[in-house]
């Protein structure tokens, strides 16, 4: 079976005694093995129970660029203009255009959908594979990136979500904690998730490159980029401090739209 990198493996007792039976998912990151990580087995995320036919409909993202559900300042002071017009105009149109000329190859993978592809990579033609690993990847990471962010403090944590959180992390301090230690901790570029498992237990993993969740069989909820080109402009070679000023633009409402989606 496939390894994730760098994963941070989080106990999340109490939330799973109300959901589904546990599926531990210990992984320790000393065994992740970067070869094997570009070769996906079929065994991936069926493995893991993640139904391929019924993903929940937000990560049904068009093979198109989404628009910035907020003007390029609105982040400002956490996120810089600057970056966000690079990161969305350039790097996230560079994945997208990149994704869309690999599957112009074999234009019937246009019928699934990319999460669809994501969570089946074995299914997925070697010609193409590694671009819709890297690209595709790219494309519905930062899609779902775009979403879960709004202007600084706009969109505080619910009590709700607080209970679920602090009921699978401690505290939600706690979270926030191994959240940004997780990302802080990752080495090279990827993201930071905040992720359901098919056990049912919310966990925070990493993932390198622009590899997704939904390859592991993990649904995501919220993620955070971690590639210097997200953060360099403002925080330099500080990743912590990115990290740390992250949770004012998180749009905890979407997370939490998320969450009522998939549970
Ligand atoms: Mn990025």
């Amino acid at each position: 079976m496939r390894r994730r990198d760098s994963l941070k493996q989080i106990g999340a007792v109490g939330l799973t005694a109300a959901l589904l039976p546990v599926t531990p998912l210990l992984v320790n990151a000393q065994e992740a093995d970067v070869d094997k990580v570009s070769k996906p087995t079929a065994s991936t995320p069926k493995a893991r129970g993640l139904s391929t036919t019924k993903l929940p409909e937000f990560l049904d993202v068009p093979l198109a660029l989404p628009d910035l559900p907020y003007d390029y300042d609105a982040l400002a002071p956490v996120i810089d203009k600057e970056t966000m017009m690079l990161h969305h105009d350039k790097h996230h149109a560079g994945y997208l255009k990149k994704l869309v000329a690999a599957l112009d190859s074999l234009p019937e993978l246009k019928k699934r959908s990319l999460a669809a592809l994501l969570a089946d990579l074995a299914a997925v033609p070697e010609s193409v594979r590694l671009a819709v690993r890297n690209h595709g990847g790219g494309h519905l990471n930062h899609s779902l990136f775009w979403s879960v962010m709004t202007s600084p403090n706009r969109s505080p944590m619910s009590e709700k979500l607080a209970g679920v959180l602090a009921k699978a992390f401690g505290t939600v301090d706690r979270f926030k904690q191994l959240f940004a230690d997780a990302g802080t901790g990752m080495f090279g570029s990827g993201w930071v998730w905040l992720v359901l498992s098919s056990g049912g237990e919310l966990e925070i993993v990493t993932t390198p490159n622009q590899d997704s969740p939904i390859s592991e069989g993990l649904i995501p909820l919220l993620g955070n980029d971690v590639w210097e080109h997200a953060y360099y402009l403002n925080y330099r070679n500080d990743r912590a401090a990115y990290l740390a000023a992250w949770w004012q633009v998180v749009n905890w409402n979407a997370v939490e739209q998320r969450y009522e989606e998939i549970v």
